[in-house]
């Protein structure tokens, strides 16, 4: 059944497209090494993408880093035991069939992702929805762009993104709403950022100054959650000083009146909305007045706005203020909301999250359901919208969902409280996850893993955030027996007796029948349309060029924009305006101890790095997670940048990390990263402090908002351990997180009771150590192992974390070389010592000798802090410090004579 031939004899470059981010960038890569393990070469950007045009990030920059992983899944297994697919395939076909026959298809639930290709969601969609006959379908765009989803159809009639990037330097004032484009959409901020020139303005609305923020003209860092007020003050604005465009508004919308007198219950004056969100009248006046006065004005927006109770709400009072002044879908000028994963527009163009059917038909489209089912052949179709992502995994804790397939996510990481997500996964009879990756926090709780083929080993189409559709293409063989997702599913579909319905041969026959769906009773009703590609060829499929939807006989060559004259996909044609209120907003008081929460990403990271932490360069950025805060909320919490601290909530979730002083905080505000798992760290997860609250229309979690204690870390030790790759998985501390580098994984350890550590030393090492060095008195400790020549382990402690000595240089010696002599001298200081003869040494925290000493005195350092600062000795545990005066007052050169007294250093 491999339809797909892998020619890794060809080392030409080939063109795919970035796995990562919603920009969708092209990629040229090629095979590297053809063997067990085969990873890739070197990777380029793609000149020819109309994404990037050559450019890449730094995530997309790594990704032959991360292939051809050891630590792929290899091999199906069925409950932790290696099994051939046959054997799994029969698994799960078996289960599906029992769940439907004992508890009806609703017992089934699929949980999808916006990082399948579209062949593959076109597929588990129709076998869900089609075949099986649940309802129960989501995926984790729920959770990524579901309002915003849900504020495009409210508004135009259907989830349709109006512009394109070009559109984002045609912008003469471009507003950034909620979105840290430098971090998240990284060549999209580097083509903003080179769109810069005299009279274009940045505006950049985030609680936080990001990254992003560094390209603004004005940044409005709002009260978190107040963006409808923002942007209902806007539309006032507009209103009332004549910048609403009548004619265009009274010729193609509706509701303009509503929406206004609505926007004017919360937000009727400047003075007030400054009040409510926290900012200046200077700075909302500005803010109104740029928009009011410039016609090229885009508003992409992105998580800030997405994620809240209120993010379908935000979404639609910013489009309010783009169709009052006739900005949509016009050059330079449009809403723009950018999407997250390489494919969560794919997934939403085939119907993937619970509330749709297929093909941007919803279950209550006018004659939907009869054209669907009369086109896939099948009388199984649910009746109506199944379970959003939040309310998926509660009818899996009540045990209503009796099968659960989760495909290409990880929901025990991203899921609100997440050790709830845990406990239902963990009562469902029968959890399937397909990773293309073996140890993940959701893989550790599957009853059946099924090796799913990743980037650069499977064939398919991706759409990005400006709908252009581009092809991922395959040049490295298949890791283990893995199989491409879309493979897996028609394989269960046949097997559960639907063979006609699930016989392509490829993913090329695949994309066909999901571009002749498209064209379904489509007379221009629907603007997602690929009726132009619904006959190509597998030739043509192999070159597919990035081409933007819609794609039909009168666009064969795609459209960059749509809307632009007017003419809306709703019944009448006419956009529609939605009358939104600002919530009230949260009067939970903040202080010392009790603070507001925010998360979301960092730019070297991807979400919950299966794939990026295995390129040691992208952990080195932030090794740890982290808890960013003002560092004016630091002294009445006791602490000092770089301590550990823990933040809880009232549910029991707890997240530890270290703090950083962040300025660009606001204050009783904190910040954490999204990142982490338990295959990393102890307590890291970002979501098991939110709560599953979500926004009442789009089902979307309100992932920006907890409230958190914090509380400091009381350690008593900190400690690296430093050990071969693989070699120590599993430690566990009051705070441990693993930093895998290149030849080693060092570990990152704190303990709030004392460690005996002469007795426990040979399992942190997993031997005995071949030299320790203790100081108890400094609570200094350090112990190295050394098998058949090679460093097999290191251990530092001390008791303050700054008195660690920065591993660095350790961790280059893990490379599988024998050790010289000078290289084990150095391994307790953790430094070089590239002298050979240093004589006796008087610095053991840093193996600094005596010959050096006297050296470095001669050459005018006569003094303790010049000896420190030349070579480190004296400035970890100081216990050194009187032989160190000892040698100064042996070794000064007669001329540097100094009185007695001014030659001590401490
Ligand atoms: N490096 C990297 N890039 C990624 C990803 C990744 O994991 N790593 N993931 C991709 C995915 S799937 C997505 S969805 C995108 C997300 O891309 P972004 O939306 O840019 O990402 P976030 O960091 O989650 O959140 C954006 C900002 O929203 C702000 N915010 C919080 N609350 C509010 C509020 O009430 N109002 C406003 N206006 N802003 C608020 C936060 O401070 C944060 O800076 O990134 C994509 N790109
Ligand atoms: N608190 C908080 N929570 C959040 C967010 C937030 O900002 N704050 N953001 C939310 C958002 S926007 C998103 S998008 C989610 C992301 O959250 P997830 O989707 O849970 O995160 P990923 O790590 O991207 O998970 C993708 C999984 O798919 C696997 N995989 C990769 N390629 C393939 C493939 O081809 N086939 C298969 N079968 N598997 C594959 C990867 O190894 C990985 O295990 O997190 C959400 N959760
Ligand atoms: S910007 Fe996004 S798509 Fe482009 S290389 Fe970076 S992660 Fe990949
Ligand atoms: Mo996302």
């Amino acid at each position: 059944m491999d339809a797909i031939t892998v020619n890794t004899s060809d080392l030409l470059p080939l063109r795919t497209t970035c796995p990562y981010c919603g920009v969708g960038c092209g990629v040229l890569a090629s095979p590297g090494r053809v063997e067990r393990t085969a990873g890739c070469r070197p990777v380029s950007g793609d000149p020819a993408h109309p994404a990037n045009a050559g450019r890449l990030c730094v995530k997309g920059a790594s990704l032959h880093e991360t292939t051809g992983s050891d630590s792929n899944l290899r091999f199906p297994r069925v409950l932790g035991s290696r099994v051939n697919w046959d054997r799994a395939l029969d698994e799960v076909t078996g289960a599906i069939r029992e769940a439907m026959e004992h508890h009806g298809p609703g017992s089934v639930g699929f949980y999808l992702s916006g990082q399948l290709l579209t062949e593959d969601y076109y597929v588990a969609n129709k076998l869900a929805k089609g075949f099986i006959g649940t309802p129960h379908v989501d995926t984790n765009s729920r959770l990524c762009m579901s309002s915003a989803v849900a504020a495009h159809k409210r508004a135009f009639g259907e989830d349709v993104v109006p512009g394109c990037y070009e559109d984002l330097e045609l912008a003469d004032l471009l507003v950034l709403a909620g979105s840290n484009t430098a971090w998240n959409h990284p060549v999209l901020y580097q083509r903003m950022k080179a769109a810069d020139r005299p009279g274009r303005r940045v505006v950049v609305v985030d609680p936080r100054r990001t990254a992003t923020a560094e390209l603004a003209d004005l940044h409005l860092a709002i009260r978190p959650g107040s963006d409808t007020l923002l942007f209902n003050g806007l539309l006032v604005w507009l209103a009332d000083t004549g910048a609403v465009d009548d004619a265009w508004v009274s010729a193609h919308c509706n509701g303009f009146d509503d929406a206004l007198a609505s926007a004017r219950v919360s937000a009727f004056a400047p003075q007030k909305v400054a009040e409510a969100c926290d900012l200046t009248v200077d700075e909302v006046v500005t803010f109104y007045r740029w928009f009011a006065e410039t016609p090229r004005s885009v508003t992409a927006f992105s998580q800030g706005i997405n994620q809240s109770v209120a993010g379908t709400d935000k979404g639609n009072a910013i489009i309010n203020c783009h169709l009052a002044t006739g900005r949509v879908g016009k050059p330079g000028a449009s809403p723009f909301s950018l999407t997250g994963q390489p494919n969560a527009m794919g997934g939403r163009e085939v119907g993937g999250l619970a509330n749709t059917l297929a093909a941007h038909m919803d279950y209550d489209t006018p004659g939907a359901r009869g054209a669907v089912a009369d086109f896939w052949g099948t009388d199984r179709l649910p009746q109506a919208p199944g379970h959003k992502a939040v309310d998926l995994f509660d009818a899996v804790h009540r045990g209503e969902i009796k099968v659960l397939w989760i495909m290409g996510t990880n929901p025990a990481v991203s899921l609100p409280d997440s050790e709830r997500i845990r406990e239902a996964m963990a009562r469902c009879p029968v959890v399937i996850v397909s990773d293309c990756v073996s140890h993940t926090d959701t893989t550790a709780l599957a009853d059946i893993q099924l090796p799913a083929r990743g980037w650069g080993e499977k064939e398919g189409t991706v759409t990005n955030s400006e709908r252009c559709i581009s092809r991922q293409r395959a040049f490295l063989p298949p890791t283990g027996e893995a199989r491409a997702d879309w493979q897996i599913l028609a394989e269960v579909g046949k097997r559960l007796g639907y063979r006609e319905a699930f016989r392509w041969r490829s993913p090329a026959a695949v994309f066909r029948e999901h571009a002749r769906l498209s064209a379904l009773d489509n007379h221009g009703t629907r603007q997602f349309n690929l009726s132009g590609l619904a006959d190509i060829t597998d030739e043509g499929y192999d070159l597919l060029e990035p081409t933007r939807w819609p794609i039909t006989a009168r666009q064969p060559g795609g459209s960059r924009r749509l809307f632009g004259d007017g003419r809306f996909s709703t019944p009448d044609g006419r956009a529609r305006f939605i009358p939104v209120r600002a919530t009230a907003l949260d009067q939970t008081v903040v202080g010392p101890g009790r603070m507001r929460l925010n998360t979301g990403r960092i730019r070297d990271q991807w979400h919950t790095m299966t794939r990026t932490a295995r390129a040691p360069r992208l952990v080195q950025h932030r090794p740890e997670p982290f808890v960013d805060m003002h560092p004016d909320d630091l002294p009445a919490l006791g602490i000092t940048e770089g301590e550990l601290v823990s933040l809880g909530n009232e549910r029991g979730g707890l997240f530890t990390g270290r703090v950083r002083a962040e300025p660009g905080q606001r204050q009783g505000e904190v910040f954490v990263p999204i990142h982490w798992s338990h295959q990393f760290t102890g307590q890291g997860l970002a979501s098991a402090l939110i709560s599953p609250v979500t926004d009442p229309i789009s089902g979307q979690p309100d992932s920006k908002n907890g409230f958190v204690t914090v509380m400091p870390l009381p350690a008593r030790w900190h400690a690296r351990l430093l050990r071969p790759r693989g070699a120590a998985r599993g430690w566990q501390a009051d705070y441990h997180t693993l930093v895998p580098q290149d030849h080693c994984d060092t570990w990152y350890l704190a303990g709030k009771q004392p460690e005996d550590w002469h007795r426990n030393i040979t399992r942190w090492l997993g031997g005995a150590p071949d030299l320790v060095l203790e100081d108890s008195a400094t609570g200094t400790y350090r112990a190295a192992r050394i098998r058949q020549g090679q460093l097999d382990g290191v251990l530092l402690v001390a008791r303050e974390a700054s008195r660690l000595p920065d591993p660095t240089w350790l961790a280059s010696l893990f490379d599988g070389r024998s050790l010289s002599r000078q290289e084990r001298r150095g391994l307790l200081a953790a430094w070089h010592v590239a002298v050979e003869d240093i004589g006796a040494v008087v610095c053991s925290c840093f193996g600094i000798g005596d010959k050096q000493i006297s050296a470095a005195i001669e050459a005018g350092a006569v003094t303790v802090e010049a000896l420190g600062q030349r070579l480190r000795c004296g400035t970890n545990c100081g216990s050194c410090i009187p032989e160190l005066k000892a040698s100064i007052g042996k070794n000064l050169p007669p001329s540097n004579s100094l009185p007695r007294n001014k030659q001590s250093g401490r």
